[in-house]
Order: C-alpha cells, then structure tokens, then sequence
C-alpha cells in the first residue's frame, strides 16, 4: 500500500481525496498556490508545500513545481484529481519516470483517449456501440468529406479529434455548409489543440448524456458501477447529476456495462475511467472516455457503497479491486447539485469572503466542500465550491432530501446558485426525469424571457 501521496489539486477535490487517504492510514502532502494559503486541506494535511503564485500555469499547471514537491516531501504517488494535468499524458510519463505512481490510467491510455479518433476506433473495436459517423479522421477531399455526409445523413457534427467536452464542435444543417465547416473546425483545431484532425458524427438531435463509471485493477479485473444521469447542463457545464438514470432498465444497464468492461479489458485500462454516452431512443452511443475521477464521482458511491477514490488508491498500490461484479447493488437513488460560487441568474464567477455559512447535514445527506466561514473564494480558479449530494431510498426521496438540504444551505458573502438548485427541484419537467442535454438551456431562456 502506498505510504505517502500528494494531491495535486485544489478546492473541494483536494478534501475528498485527503479524507480517503487519512482514513486509509496514508500519510498526505498537498500543494498550494499563494491565493490557497489558507484552504482547510492544507491544515488537515500532513505536509504542504506553496507550489507557485495564483496563477494556474505557475502552479497547478505547473509540472516541475509538482515534480519537486513530491520529491522533497518523499512522496510515493500523485493523485491528480480531476481537471488541471488529470488528463495530461506528458504530465502522467513524467511522474512515472520521476520515480513516482501516478495514480491513474497509463500515459498510452491516457494519449489513447485524448485523441477521440483512436478511442472511437478502439471502442468500436470492442464492441461498444458509437455514434454512426466517419471511419476516422476525414481526409482532405472534399468529395470524400460530401460522400461520408450523404452516407452517415444531416443534419451532421464536425468535431476535433483532440477536441472533447464540447471544445472543437461544429453542427451542419446542410450540404452546402459542409466543407466551410469542415475547414473552420480543422482551422481551430490546429490552432486550439495542436492538431487539426477532425471527424464527423451524425448529430443527434435530443440525447440524454448518460456515462458508464468502470474500475479496473492491474490483475485482469474490471468491473462498472452503474451509470450517471448528467443531461441538466448548460454550455458543457454540469449543473446537476443524478444515479441511477431515470427509466434505464437493468438489462440495458447490464449490457452496457458489460461492453465498456470488456473494452476495458481490451486496451488494458487501469483505475477509475468514465464512458461518456449520448442516450436516444432507448440507444447508446459512445462519444468520449475520461480517464479520471470525475466530479459527480459520489453520486456512484451512494449508490454502491463503494469507495471510488479508494479504489484508485489500492489500484495504483499494485493491490486487487476490493470487489468483484457480484459484489455491485445498486441502492436507491443519489442527486449531486453543483454550488458554483455565481450569480444564479448571469453565472457571473462571485468570489469573496465569505462572511458566514451553514452546510446542510441529517439521514442520506453529503456536502463535499472545502468551505469555511471567513474562508475567501479566490478568482483565479473555477466556480465550484462544493457539491449537495443526497441519498434517497428512490428518486423521489431523494429529491425531497435535496429540497430539505437546499433550503438549509446558507452561504453568506458571495452570491451562490444555490436558489437555481431549489427552483429546479420544484421544476415539474425535470421532477418527471429523463429531460435531455437541451432541457436545462431552455428552461433558462424560458425563466429569462419570463422575467422581462
Ligand atoms: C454530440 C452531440 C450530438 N450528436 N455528438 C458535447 C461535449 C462532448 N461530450 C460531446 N458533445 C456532444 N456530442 C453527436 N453526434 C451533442 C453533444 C452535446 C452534449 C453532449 C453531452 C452533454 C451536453 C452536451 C451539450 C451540447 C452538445
């Protein structure tokens, strides 16, 4: 079992993955910037180490900082946590040839599923259903490009190989458009990613976002844990999550589960990933694997007991899953509502001090939050400072503990939107389940027009 490790991130991610460690008996180190100075997982850690100025390039960017970090404090992994370098193939060689684990998939995984061309094909390859599309990457001939449209049928969606999370998308209505769309979205490629390989989809039109959270040991073992419900987003940004999907049937959960664990086994994956599928009538189709723990990771953990952080600790020791399939039940149902610190009406970024709060608690409620009253929300990183999460026997308890737990939540001194949680929970549409990646945009442009 690994003996020391160095969270190499921030915020409420840093919390979570110290508690796991503490409660394992691992000893922690974790880096700050200068603006995370006064973070209350620097306090509960073992060591800390200021790593650089607020600036993310000069310090949770920056590698050789990380690197040396872990070496004075005699570190024996890194967890990357999610965001920041989680996904930077460079950045997992590098920790592996400094003599460190890195507490994740491979860098080849990782630069595997970093190009969404290859993890198509080698999903394909395995049997995981994709959306219909290009056979890879699409070549320079403008009749080949018009060829492949009329094939795969419009309206269809250009995206960047090196793209993902909704960076590097373009839809095209009509035939007319294609090439200049096709060239746009390689132009921006190239410019945004370093690599201007595009492929095309055809686009589908009102999906559900719904993904796979698969484990896997260096042992031959492999296993998923159900699915995520992470349609209620807006522009890419999660808002709210839920597990199990709504009116996802056990069968469909099992076959598709099955797939993404032998596509697991094929390509030798390691640790904790995320099969990101588009879900529309009553199919899957793969668009993207991550290759990290994801935010909503404890919505899966409510509802399985497992402990997903955990199991990527014991992973990256060299150690066994602690559980087989048969081992895996769902439980009831878990929400997780994102609190930004953000006005609830412009999602203009609020930070500041934060004079007083009070975190909501009682039967099947979590709080993952690093927040503290008079702690400062800094600027310089992303909103979120925590996340609600319940636990409920089914959906509808579930979703009454949220209201419960959204009308006790106080935090005093920034704006929050925490009043979009409770105007949601009360939402006749999203109470239904099920709503697609358009809902949560159209019911923001509706509340809009409505408060004119
Ligand atoms: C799509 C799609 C429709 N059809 N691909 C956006 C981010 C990245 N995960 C892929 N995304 C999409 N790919 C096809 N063929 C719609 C989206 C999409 C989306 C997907 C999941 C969650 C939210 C989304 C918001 C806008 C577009």
């Amino acid at each position: 079992m690994l003996k020391k490790i160095l969270i190499a991130n921030r915020g409420e991610i840093a919390l979570r993955i110290l508690r796991a460690c503490r409660e394992m008996d691992i000893a922690t180190v974790v880096v700050h910037s200068e603006a995370d100075r006064d973070a209350i997982y620097v306090r509960l850690a073992d060591e800390s180490v200021c790593i650089g100025p607020a600036n993310s390039a000069q310090s949770y960017l920056y590698v050789p900082a990380l690197i040396a970090a872990a070496e004075v404090t005699g570190a024996d992994a890194i967890h990357p946590g999610y965001g920041f370098l989680a996904e930077n193939e460079a950045f997992a060689e590098q920790v592996e040839q400094s003599g460190f684990v890195f507490i994740g998939p491979r860098a080849e995984t990782i630069r595997l599923m970093g190009d969404k061309v290859s993890a198509k094909h080698a999903m394909k390859s395995a049997g995981v259903p994709c959306v219909p599309g290009s056979a890879g990457a699409l070549s320079d001939d403008p009749a080949a490009i018009q060829k492949i449209a009329e094939e795969v049928g419009y309206p269809v969606i250009i995206k960047a190989s090196g793209g993902g999370g909704g960076r590097g998308m373009r839809v095209v209505e009509k035939a007319d458009e294609l090439i200049k769309a096709v060239e746009m979205t390689r132009a921006e490629a190239g410019a945004a990613f370093g690599n201007p390989e595009v492929y095309m989809e055809r686009y589908l039109q009102k999906p559900r976002h719904v993904e796979i959270q698969v484990l896997c040991d260096e042992h031959g073992n492999a296993i998923y844990l159900g699915e995520r419900d992470c349609s209620m987003q807006r522009r890419h940004q999660k808002i709210i999550e839920e597990a199990p999907a709504p009116f996802i049937t056990e069968a469909e959960r099992k076959r598709i589960g099955e797939a993404c664990v032998a596509a697991c086994k094929r390509i030798g994956y390691r640790g904790a990933g995320t099969f990101e599928f588009l879900y529309e009538n009553g199919e899957f189709f793969f668009i993207e694997m991550n290759t990290r723990v994801q935010v909503e990771h404890p919505i899966t953990e409510l509802i399985t007991g497992v402990d997903i952080v955990q199991e990527q600790i014991r992973v990256a020791s060299g150690l066994h899953l602690s559980y087989k399939q048969k081992d895996i039940k769902l439980q009831g149902h878990a929400f997780e509502c994102r609190i930004n610190a953000e006005d609830p009406y412009t999602f203009i970024p609020s930070p500041g001090l934060i004079t007083s709060c009070h975190l909501p608690g009682g039967n099947g409620i979590r709080v993952d939050s690093h927040i503290y009253q008079g702690y400062t929300v800094p600027p310089y990183y992303d909103s979120l400072i925590g996340k609600i999460c319940t636990h409920g026997k089914d959906r509808a308890q579930a979703m009454a503990k949220m209201r419960v737990a959204l009308g006790e939540l106080a935090v005093n001194g920034i704006k929050t939107n925490t009043e979009l949680h409770r105007d949601l929970f009360v939402d006749p549409g999203f109470l239904e389940g099920g709503v697609s990646i358009h809902y949560l945009e159209h019911w923001l442009q509706n509340r809009k027009d409505s408060a004119k």
